[in-house]
């Protein structure tokens, strides 16, 4: 397969790194970045030679989130109907290999969930995470809601999701959101050093371990995911998300009307 939204390498024949690459659009997720993502992890999952996963963006995004221009004027029957980008985004939960998020620079909304659900993040000293949804009159939709307090609890959640604000590399280490913070220069070195370390071990051991850590992790994750999804699509038929993702789009100030 040809990838033309994320590069594709393998490193000492044994970790595959894939990076995500819409520069332009700060790493964006659109469906067909989504598409190719899910192909590039399956793909490395099921070759032998592979023994963990590295999924990175640039220095300056991970990725800010799924593509808001994209989203903008899909009403409820439209996300509801087609169970909006539920297919795609949920590939990376049925890899069994280890996967790094190697994160530097923004990780926002959509992008903060796609390495919330790799399975460790090593974070850049310039690394920002965020759930934005609010400021656009929607909630997060892959998961944020449920995976950030499992992270760094219910206080610092909360304020996430209800005010929008970033956590910056040092505090999202503090939380216990990322495992590791390093100089954005080291970036790639102290996760490709992990990576090969975990591809020395038994493979069948690192499967088991990630699925047993997963099991205590995601107990009714399910559920939650779920209701979520559910409310995410509800959204879409309020002004609120015309108007939030608008302004985006138009490059104004949004102002809601609750309704
Ligand atoms: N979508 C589309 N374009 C984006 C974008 C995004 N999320 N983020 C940035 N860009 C584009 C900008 O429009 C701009 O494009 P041009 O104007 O150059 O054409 C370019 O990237 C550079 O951005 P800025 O000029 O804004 O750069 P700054 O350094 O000034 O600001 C920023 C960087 C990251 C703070 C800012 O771009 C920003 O606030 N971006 C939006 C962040 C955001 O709100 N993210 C959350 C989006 S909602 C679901 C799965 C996932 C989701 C939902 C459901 N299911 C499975 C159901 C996820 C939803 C979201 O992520």
């Amino acid at each position: 397969m040809t990838y033309e939204l994320i590069q594709v390498r393998t490193e000492g024949e044994r970790v595959g790194v894939i990076t995500l690459n819409r520069p332009k659009q700060l790493n964006a997720l659109n469906d067909a970045l989504m598409d190719e993502l899910g192909a590039a992890l399956q793909a490395f999952d099921a070759d032998p030679a592979i023994g963990c996963m590295v999924v990175t963006g640039s220095e300056k995004a991970f990725a800010a989130g799924a593509d808001i221009g994209a989203m903008a004027s899909y009403s409820f029957a439209d996300v509801y109907k087609g169970d909006y980008i539920t297919r795609n985004w949920e590939q990376i939960r049925q890899i069994r290999k280890p996967v790094i998020a190697a994160v530097s620079g923004f990780a926002l909304g959509g992008g903060c969930e796609l390495a919330m659900m790799c399975d460790f993040i090593i974070a850049a000293d310039n690394a920002r995470f965020g759930q934005p949804e609010i400021k656009l009159g929607i909630i997060p939709g892959a998961g944020g809601t449920q995976r950030l307090p499992r992270a760094v609890g219910k206080a610092k959640a909360m304020d996430m999701a209800l005010t929008g604000r970033m956590m910056d590399a040092t505090e999202a280490e503090r939380a216990g959101l990322v495992s590791r913070v390093v100089p954005l220069e080291k970036l790639m070195d102290e996760a490709l050093g992990a990576a090969l370390m975990i591809c020395d071990y038994s493979q069948v051991a690192t499967m088991a371990a990630k699925e047993s850590v997963n099991k205590a992790f995601e107990g009714s994750l399910a559920d939650g995911i779920h209701f979520e999804r559910r409310l995410f699509h509800a959204l879409f038929a309020t002004d609120d998300q015309k108007e939030g993702m608008d302004a985006f789009v138009n490059k104004r100030k949004a102002v809601f009307k609750n309704r």
